[in-house]
Order: structure tokens, then sequence, then C-alpha cells
């Protein structure tokens, strides 16, 4: 088992599948974990992602580092490890990670990117991106997220960013990066739990062949980066801004007032907004995620075409 990067290991229905030329969709492991959701909504998750990929024809590859390796794909067997991980890996923790032969690391969406981007995988399903933090004027606090999809050619599918972040300087750092940003059938980014956010996007595309052919195009004119889809939830689950507004700014005083910064300050920002809502923020993220990996999986076999 050894990818075309022997850097990372494949399992074994991700190595066929790539040596096929049939469509994958990687994963990142950090919405699966306890930083991403409660148990036992993580596996629900998992889940529910994993059989929405399978129903379009493509074949799920969840990322992360498993016995001090990178990892594309698990085994049965490895499920529960990687649920339960407990180390949040951004893409620069990944040295770290394997040097210390680390046994267990979730991957973030800049983990992820990295990682794909070895494995030779080019379509990649998350819930939202990390992106510039509310304050970051003084806080610096810009996720790494950002500069890792200017790096790695992977199609990023997401339901926008996080909602509790701030949303309009997310959207020009993107810009700032040279990162394209295509809101799927939409002309507004994209606020995670909500539909709109007032911010209007220069491009969209209205079906997964569009996006396909904007990647196929992305790499002839040059771009070494990746590409931004953005995916609003599914209307049936959205919850409206003015409601999650205020559970945002519940859950960005606690993190406030815990001191969680740096790689903490998004999973506590999270748990306080599921608190804050009585848990009606779990079966939204729940929601985006599986349209977001259908829609992913859509725009794999389109590449595969
Ligand atoms: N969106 C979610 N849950 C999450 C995350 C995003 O609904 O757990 C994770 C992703 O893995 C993302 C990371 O890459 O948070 C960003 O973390 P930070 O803000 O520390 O860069
Ligand atoms: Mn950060």
């Amino acid at each position: 088992m050894s990818g075309r990067h022997s850097a990372v290991r494949l399992s074994h229905e991700v190595e066929a599948a790539l040596a096929d030329g049939r469509p994958v969709v990687a994963l990142e492991s950090t919405i699966t974990s306890s930083f991403g959701l409660p148990a036992p909504h993580n596996r629900d998750c998992f889940e529910r992602v994993d059989r929405a990929i399978r129903a379009v024809g493509a074949v799920p590859a969840v990322t992360g580092v498993l016995d001090g390796r990178m990892i594309a794909g698990v085994e049965e067997e490895e499920v529960e490890r990687i649920l339960a991980g407990d180390w949040k890996l951004a893409e620069r923790d990944l040295p770290i990670a394997l040097a210390r032969r680390a046994s267990i690391g979730v991957s973030t969406v800049s983990a992820t990117v990295a990682i794909a981007h070895l494995a030779g995988i080019r379509t990649f399903a998350t819930g939202g991106i990390g992106g510039v933090h509310r304050g970051a004027e003084s806080s610096f606090d810009v996720s790494s997220d950002l500069g890792a999809m200017a790096r790695h050619p992977v199609i990023v599918v997401s339901a926008g960013a996080k909602a509790f972040l701030d949303l309009p300087k997310t959207v020009e750092y993107l810009e700032t990066l040279g990162v394209p940003v295509v809101g799927y059938r939409c002309s507004e980014f994209p606020a995670f739990w909500s539909r709109s956010s007032g911010i209007s996007l220069p491009h969209r595309a209205d079906s997964p062949a569009d996006i396909a052919t904007i990647a196929t195009a992305a790499e002839s004119s040059g771009w070494s980066g990746g590409i931004l889809v953005a995916n609003p939830i599914p209307a049936s689950a959205e919850i409206p801004s003015a409601e999650i507004a205020a559970a945002i700014d519940t859950g960005l005083a606690v993190a406030a007032r815990e001191g969680a910064v740096g790689p903490t300050a998004t999973p506590r920002v999270l748990a306080a907004i599921a608190e804050a809502t009585a848990s009606r923020s779990i079966p939204a993220n729940l929601a985006l995620a599986e349209s977001n990996a259908t829609l992913a999986a859509q725009i794999a076999v389109e590449l595969t075409r």
C-alpha cells in the first residue's frame, strides 16, 4: 500500500480507485473528532458523509495521521481510532506528527489539502473552512486553511466559513491569496448555518460539470493552488441568521472568557454555540456536511469523465 507519493498510506479501496482512475473524495478528520462534533454526532457525521459519497459512485478517503504515517482512506478496523483522534493537526503540524511517529492525529482543512495533494486526490468535502477570526486586526488569528488552499491544487467543497468568523475579511483574504471562489447555485458567500451572508461572490456555477470545467481551466491557466466551492446549507436545515447570531455572540464570549486561543479557539466556540442553540446547530452541521459530500462526489465523477 503506497500512494503516488509513498509518504501517504492509502486504504486498499482508495488505492484501487486511484489506480483505476475512479472518483475519490478526500475528507478531513477533525470535524468527525471531538474537536468538531460531540459524540455520538461525530460518528453519525462520518457515516452520513461516507454513504453520501458512495451513493454518487465515488470512494471516500478520510485523511489524518495513523501510526506515524499520513493516510488517505481508513480500513474498517481503523474507524474507531480516527473518530477518537485527540491531536488536531494543521498542515504545519504534520512534520512534527510524523517525526514523533504519532499514533493518531486528525486533519484540519489545511492538513487535508496537503495530504490529498500528495496522494493525487483532487476533490475534498468539508463542513466549513477556517478563516479570518473576528478581531484578527489585533489577534492576527487567520486560519492556515486559507494559505493551504492557495498552495495545493484541491477543490474544497464547503458551506462557506463558520459564521463566528469575520466573513467579509475571510472573503477578502481569499482574494488576496488568489484562490478562486465559486458559489454553487448561489451568488453570496454562505454563512455555514445560514444560506446567505450578504457578501456577494463574483462567480457562480450551476452544475458539478461546470465546476469540473473551471478546475481543469485553472490548471491550464497555470494556477497551482486550489478552488473553493461555496455550497449553501440545504434550506430545510438552515438556522435563520438572526437566531444563530445570538448563539455566536454567546459562543465567542465563552471562548474569550476561558482564554481559548490558537487551535483550541474553533473547537471551543463550536461547542459553546451547540450549547447556546440547545444542540440545534448540530443537525444543521450534519446536513451541510452531507450535502457537501454529495456535491464533491458529483464533481469527482465529472473530473473522471
Ligand atoms: N468546521 C466545522 N467543524 C470543525 C472545523 C471546521 O464545522 O471542526 C475545523 C476544520 O478542520 C478547520 C479547522 O480546518 O476547524 C480550522 O481550525 P483553526 O480555526 O484553528 O484554523
Ligand atoms: Mn487560528
